[in-house]
């Protein structure tokens, strides 16, 4: 294998985290960028990663510690386009990893204010990358981590990216039409056709991971020691289906199905997320190529899912209810689902596949942790499609907001105030702010 220098960004999350130890550990030379913003929105929404995290200065230090390999770790926020530029005019990666974006369907539609938030940090830190590889390291391969929910539910099988169409009489080989279902899914979608227009023009080489909903919070190198934990999540704005419905069971609460549960999609381990992107890395592709590969392993209904947490914890004698809650989503509840996802099988995938073991494994971590866990963000959703962020998303980043640390406050006199800014003002603030 060739070592690689490989930029990962979005470093301190999830994902990013996970991904870079085990790049790290494969013995490419990584270097980590975050702002750190998913801790301040962690804080503004009042919610918490299930497993304790430390900070990045203090997970780098460990992994050095207990490997002697080396993580680069740099503070940036990825809008900021003149540090964009100088981290790859500097850095000359091979490659770049890009997750460093909003995440949350839920969070994108609690307001206008979350909305533009999501999508000006999620364009525009894209677009800054694309400016600066055109610019200081065009050869470079952009492996950005897209998401199967650009695709929609469409009532035929989801191809990977392409489609060939026949039309009139004529043929040729177009995007597969999309229909992404929140401004966040809309943002990502965004990122795909300005991505694979910089290719067309400028001759960069991308490949966009369409992944489907992560479960999981161990790969072999997080679990070398629990200072190298990566962040749990499980509250209504940034759990996802799985985790939560673990969590659920593993604390005796109910199982949250919205609607009727026949919303099906794809679902990986995070084991193969990380063996899917060094997959995608080691195997780059060409000039001027975009390329999309459908990252997930199984297709599931949310339903299905809620049968298996419940058959994990029936093996122990162990009894769990599922509910049926309102949908607070606009998404079809029953429907056809067949995605293609060949193209990381053929480049060598060997898929962990969700079984008893993994569900009772993640059961035992909500177990240590569960004096972390707020039962609230666990019974009820609380943003809605059609009306945006409800009294339980309030009252949840209220309370985050009166336990923060008091703030100097600035007096002005009467004839100094300024004038109430208008919505637009206030979102183009939010979206600048560290
Ligand atoms: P996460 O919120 O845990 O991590 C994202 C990280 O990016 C955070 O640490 C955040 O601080 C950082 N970030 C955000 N905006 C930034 C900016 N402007 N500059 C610098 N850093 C910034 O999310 P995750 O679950 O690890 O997801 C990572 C990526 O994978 C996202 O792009 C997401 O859309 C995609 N994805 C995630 C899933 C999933 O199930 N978790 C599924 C499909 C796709
Ligand atoms: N759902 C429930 N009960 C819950 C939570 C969710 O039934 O308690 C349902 C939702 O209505 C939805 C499905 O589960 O139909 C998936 O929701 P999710 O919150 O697990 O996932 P989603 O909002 O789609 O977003 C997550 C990640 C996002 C990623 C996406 C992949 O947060 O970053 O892009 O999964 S995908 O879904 O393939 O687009």
């Amino acid at each position: 294998m060739l070592k690689k220098t490989v930029v990962v960004l979005g470093v301190d999350g999830y994902l990013g985290w996970a991904t870079a130890l085990h790049l790290s550990q494969a013995g490419h030379d990584v270097v980590g960028i975050d702002s750190l913003v998913r801790r301040r929105w962690d804080r503004e929404c009042g919610t918490q990663s299930l497993v304790p995290i430390k900070t990045m200065p203090q997970r780098v230090s460990l992994w050095n510690r207990l490997t002697g390999r080396t993580i680069r770790w740099r503070l940036m926020d990825l809008r900021d386009a003149r540090a964009v530029t100088e981290l790859v005019r500097d850095v000359q990666p091979d490659a770049l990893i890009h997750f460093a974006e909003q995440r949350s369907a839920p969070f994108s539609m609690i307001d206008l204010e979350h909305a533009a938030l999501t999508q000006i940090n999620n364009l525009v830190g894209t677009l800054n990358l694309l400016f600066a590889l055109r610019d200081y390291a065009p050869r470079a391969h952009l492996i950005k981590l897209g998401t199967m929910g650009e695709y929609g539910t469409p009532n035929i099988d989801i191809e990977e990216g392409f489609l060939t169409i026949t039309h009139n009489g004529r043929q040729d080989r177009l995007p597969f039409p999309m229909q992404p279902g929140s401004f966040y899914h809309l943002s990502k979608l965004h990122d795909s056709h300005n991505i694979q227009f910089a290719c067309r023009i400028w001759g960069l080489r991308a490949t966009d991971l369409h992944q489907g909903v992560v479960y999981g919070n161990h790969t072999d190198e997080v679990g070398l020691d629990p200072g190298l934990a990566t962040r749990f999540d499980y509250d209504a704005i940034w759990g996802t289906v799985l985790n939560r419905f673990c969590i659920q069971g593993a604390l005796g609460l109910p199982l949250t199905v919205y609607g009727k549960g026949g919303q099906t999609r794809g679902f990986l381990d995070i084991r193969d997320t990380v063996a899917c992107v060094r997959l995608a890395l080691e195997h780059p592709a060409a000039e001027g190529e975009y390329r999309v590969f459908n990252q997930f392993t199984e297709q599931f209904s949310v339903k299905a899912l809620a049968q298996k947490v419940r058959d994990a914890r029936a093996a122990h004698g162990l009894k769990t209810t599922v509910v049926h809650l309102p949908n607070p989503r606009v998404e079809r509840e029953e429907h056809y689902y067949n995605a293609k996802h060949q193209k990381l099988l053929d480049l060598g995938l060997r898929p962990h596949y969700l079984g008893d073991t993994l569900i009772e494994s993640v059961i035992e971590t909500v177990e240590r942790h569960s004096s972390r866990v707020d039962p609230v963000e666990l019974e009820q959703p609380n943003v809605d499609w059609r009306r945006g962020g409800t009294a339980g998303w309030r009252k949840a980043s209220q309370k985050a907001l009166a336990e923060a640390e008091p703030r100097p406050v600035l007096v002005l006199s009467p004839s100094r105030r300024r004038r109430r800014p208008s919505p637009t003002a206030t979102s183009a603030r939010l979206a600048q702010r560290p």
